[in-house]
C-alpha cells in the first residue's frame, strides 16, 4: 500500500478537491481513465516501467561473498571483465578493460571469476584457477540466473496479482512493468471523482483536471522540460499516474533491496522505449520519471543510436541518409521526407519513435524461446573424444536451464535441438527432434552424441573452434492436471519408442552376453567407473541400451539433415536393473581405438572412425528392413488398439497408469534431479 499522500490539493490538504464549478478541464477523458484497467497500449494515460539492475552480476558476486558495498570488484571471465560495480567504476574501469588494466588502475580492485563448468565434471563451480583454463573450463551463469529467477520472484510477489499485474522479463537483469491497472485502481481509490461511472455517462467527455497543484516526486530523478513546456502548469491526470506509478516503483525497489539486497535502477514512463532510457538516465540505484511533457527535451538530448531498434543497421542508415545521429537533428525533418528516404514504414516509425511514441506490449508471456550452450576453443579441439565431453557439459547445462523451465513437471519442452560445429570457416549443423518422452539430460547427450556423428560422417572436421548446442521450438505443456496426451506417444514417435524398446531388449542380451564371454581384464575395464570418452559417442545401437539409434523414418521436419536419427529408449536411469548399469559403457575407461560394437582394435582413430562407419551402414540397412516390418506390424495392431507402442516401459505407463493421472506412474524420473547449484548461498 502506498504510503502518505504525495498530492497537495489547492486547499493545502491531502483530500481531493470538491469544487468542480472552478476547475478546469484535463485534456484526458473517462475514455481514457477507463483504458488504463485494460492495458490499452494507445492510453494517453498509460504507465510502464523499467527495472535494470545496477552492476548485476557485480552485485551477485557481491552478496554471495559478503563484499562492502563501497569496495570496488569486477567479475572477470578469462582474461575480460563482464561487469563492473560502481566504486570501481569511479577508477574508470570498465567492460573494455583487461584485468591487468583495471589492477592498475585500482590495485585494491576485487575481481571474480565466473563459475565454470569444467570438462569432465558434471556441475559448475567457483573455481580460483579459472582463469588459467580457457582451455578446458566453460562459463557457467547459473547462480545469476537463479539470481534473476529470485528477483523475478520477489517483484510478481510484491506486485497485485490477477488482472493487476503485467511482468515482462526482459533479459537477466531487466524487467518491463505495465502499471496502468494497477495505477486505475490506485487512483480510482484515492479520487472519489473517478471512481464508478462517468458524471453525464459520456466516456469521451474530458474529466477535470485533478484537484491538486503540486505533486511530490520524492528522490525521483525528474526529467526537466523544454523552454515553454508548461512547467508550471497545474499537473493533469497523466502527472497523476505517473506519481502513483513511481510511487509503486520505489516501493518495489525498497523490496528487492530488502529481500535479496540488490540496488536497481527504474525509469517510469508511457511506454517500454522511455522507461527503458529513462532506467539508464541515473544509476546506480535511482529512478527517473518522464513525464510526457517532458518527452521531447528528454529525447532530444539522445543520439538516436541508443535508442532500441536504431542501434544497428537501420540506425546506421538513418544517420547517412541525413548526416546526423542527434535526435534533435532528426526532431526538424518532415515525415514525408523520412518516408522518401527510408521508405513508407520506416520513415513513418522512426518519426514516431524520435516524439516518444511505443505502442509495444508489456508481453508477461514472453518466455525462453531457446537455449545455448557453446564453447569457442583456444586451441581448437581435434577428436570426437574431446568434442563429446564438451557435449556432456552442454547437456548438462541445457538439462538444468530446462529444469528451471519447469520440463519435469511438463509446463514446456523443446522440440528440436541442434548442433553447430564450426572448423576454420565452415559451420556445419544438425538438427533433430526431441522426443517427448526423452527430455531429460542424458538423452539430450544422447541426441547431442547423434548430431555429432553425423557431422563426422562428412570428414575433414578437425580441428573445431567452436560447437555448440541449443534446443528450441518450445511447446507449452499441459497445466495442472496432466491429461492423458503427455502420456501419450503418437505416431513416428511412437514407432521409434517401440522399435528401440525391441532393440533394447535384445541389445540387453547381447551385452550380457557379451559381459560374459570376455575375458576377465576386459570385463573389468567396461565394469570400471568413470564417464563420456571416446566410446559413449561412437557406440550405437545394439552395444547399450541407452545408446540405441533408432532411424526416425518420418515425414515430419528434419532441421538442417535430410536424414535425422534419435536417439531413443535413452536415459531412464531408475528403470535400468543394476546388470544393465553395469553393462553401461558410459561408465568404463575409454579403449584406445577398440570398437565397442565387436571388440576389434584397430589402430588409429581415423581406423576406427572408419571402422564404425561400417558398422553404422549396417545398422541403417538393419533399421530400414526393422521399421518397415515395424511399420506394417503397428498398421495393424493399431486398428486393434490406439496406443499401441504405449504398452510397456520406457516408451509409456501402462495404460491404466496414462488414465488415472500423473502420480501412478509417468515414466519420468521419480527422484528429483540433483541441482547442487541451487543450494549455493547467496547470503
Ligand atoms: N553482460 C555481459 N556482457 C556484456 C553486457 C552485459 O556479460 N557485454 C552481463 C553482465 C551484466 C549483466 O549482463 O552485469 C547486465 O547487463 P547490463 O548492461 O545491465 O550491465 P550491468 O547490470 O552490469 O550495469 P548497469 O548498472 O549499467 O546496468
Ligand atoms: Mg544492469
Amino acid at each position: 500500500m502506498l504510503s502518505s499522500s504525495p498530492f497537495r490539493n489547492r486547499h493545502g490538504d491531502s483530500s481531493p478537491a470538491r469544487s468542480p464549478g472552478r476547475r478546469k478541464r484535463s485534456q484526458f477523458t473517462y475514455r481514457h481513465f477507463h483504458q488504463m484497467a485494460s492495458y490499452n497500449t494507445s492510453c494517453p494515460l498509460r504507465v510502464v516501467a523499467h527495472l535494470d539492475l545496477d552492476c548485476f552480476y557485480a552485485q551477485v558476486e557481491m552478496v554471495r561473498l559478503g563484499i562492502p558495498e563501497d569496495k570496488p570488484l569486477a567479475v572477470q571471465q578469462w582474461q575480460g571483465l563482464i561487469a563492473v560495480n560502481y566504486p570501481a567504476r569511479s577508477f574508470n574501469i570498465g567492460r573494455h578493460c583487461t584485468v591487468t588494466e583495471a589492477k592498475r588502475l585500482c590495485p585494491g580492485l576485487i575481481s571474480q571469476h565466473v563459475a565454470t563448468w569444467r570438462e569432465g565434471d558434471d556441475k559448475w563451480a567457483y573455481r580460483d584457477d579459472a582463469a588459467e583454463h580457457i582451455a578446458t573450463d566453460k562459463v557457467s551463469l547459473d547462480p545469476y540466473r537463479l539470481e534473476s529467477r529470485r528477483i523475478m520472484n520477489i517483484i510478481k510477489e510484491h506486485l497485485p496479482g490477477g488482472d493487476l499485474q503485467k511482468v515482462e522479463k526482459a533479459s537477466i537483469d531487466e524487467v518491463f512493468l505495465d502499471l496502468s491497472a494497477h495505477v486505475h485502481a490506485v487512483m480510482a481509490e484515492r479520487f472519489e471523482e473517478l471512481r464508478g461511472l462517468e458524471p453525464y455517462g459520456d466516456a469521451n467527455e474530458e474529466m477535470l483536471m485533478p484537484g491538486v497543484k503540486a505533486l511530490d516526486w520524492k528522490a525521483d530523478a525528474l526529467v526537466d522540460l523544454g523552454e515553454g513546456e508548461g512547467e508550471f502548469d497545474d499537473p493533469d491526470w497523466d502527472d497523476v499516474a505517473l506519481l502513483v506509478a513511481s510511487e509503486i516503483v520505489r516501493n518495489l525497489r525498497g523490496v528487492i533491496r530488502e529481500k535479496s539486497g540488490y540496488t536497481c535502477s527504474a525509469g517510469v514512463s508511457r511506454n517500454k522505449l522511455l522507461s527503458k532510457l529513462g532506467s539508464a538516465y541515473k544509476k546506480p540505484n535511482q529512478q527517473t520519471v518522464i513525464r510526457n511533457r517532458a518527452v521531447r527535451h528528454f529525447l532530444s538530448g539522445f543520439k538516436f543510436t541508443k535508442i532500441k531498434n536504431l542501434g544497428g543497421k537501420l540506425g546506421e542508415q538513418v544517420a547517412e541518409a541525413f548526416n546526423t545521429e542527434a535526435v534533435s537533428d532528426l526532431l526538424e525533418v518532415p515525415m514525408e521526407q523520412l518516408k522518401m528516404k527510408l521508405g513508407n514504414e520506416n520513415g513513418v516509425w522512426i518519426y514516431e519513435t524520435l516524439r516518444g511514441v511505443d505502442t509495444s506490449e508489456v508481453n508477461s508471456g514472453t518466455q525462453i524461446k531457446s537455449m545455448l550452450s557453446a564453447k569457442s576453443f583456444r586451441p581448437d579441439i581435434t577428436t570426437v573424444e574431446q568434442a563429446t565431453k564438451w557435449l556432456r557439459i552442454f547437456a548438462a547445462d541445457i538439462f538444468a536451464r530446462l529444469v528451471e523451465e519447469g520440463v519435469l513437471e511438463h509446463k514446456r519442452r523443446p522440440k528440436t535441438i541442434n548442433l553447430h560445429h564450426r572448423h576454420g570457416n565452415q559451420t556445419r549443423s544438425r538438427s533433430g527432434p526431441i522426443p517427448a518422452r526423452l527430455l531429460n539430460e542424458e538423452s539430450l547427450f544422447e541426441l547431442a552424441k547423434n548430431l555429432l556423428y553425423q557431422i563426422t560422417l562428412e570428414g575433414n572436421i578437425w580441428p573445431c573452434s567452436n560447437l555448440s548446442l541449443s534446443v528450441a521450438g518450445f511447446e507449452e505443456g499441459v497445466q495442472g492436471n496432466m491429461g492423458i496426451d503427455a502420456f501419450l506417444v503418437k505416431g513416428d514417435e511412437a514407432r521409434a519408442l517401440k522399435s528401440s524398446e525391441s532393440a533394447r531388449t535384445s541389445s540387453k542380451e547381447a551385452v550380457d552376453t557379451s559381459i560374459r564371454q570376455q575375458p576377465a581384464a576386459k570385463r573389468r575395464r567396461i565394469d570400471g567407473g568413470g564417464g563420456g570418452g571416446i566410446q559413449r559417442f561412437l557406440t550405437k545401437r545394439g552395444s547399450a541400451p541407452e545408446d540405441d539409434l533408432v532411424r526416425k523414418n518420418s515425414g515430419e521436419t528434419t532441421l538442417g539433415t535430410s536424414k535425422t536419427y534419435v536417439a531413443s529408449g535413452a536415459g531412464w536411469p531408475e528403470e535400468l536393473s543394476s546388470k544393465e548399469a553395469q553393462a553401461d559403457p558410459r561408465r568404463s575407461p575409454m579403449m584406445a581405438h577398440a570398437c565397442s560394437r565387436c571388440n576389434a582394435n584397430l589402430g588409429s582413430p581415423e581406423e576406427l572412425q572408419s571402422h564404425l562407419d561400417w558398422h553404422f551402414a549396417k545398422d541403417l540397412q538393419e533399421e530400414e528392413r526393422v521399421s518397415q516390418a515395424f511399420a506394417n506390424q503397428q498398421a495393424s495392431a493399431a486398428a486393434n488398439n490406439p496406443r499401441v507402442g504405449s504398452q510397456k516401459g520406457a516408451a509409456a505407463p501402462p495404460a491404466s497408469a496414462a488414465a488415472s493421472g500423473p502420480k501412478k506412474s509417468t515414466g519420468r524420473p521419480k527422484k528429483k534431479p540433483e541441482r547442487g547449484q541451487s543450494k549455493l548461498n547467496f547470503g
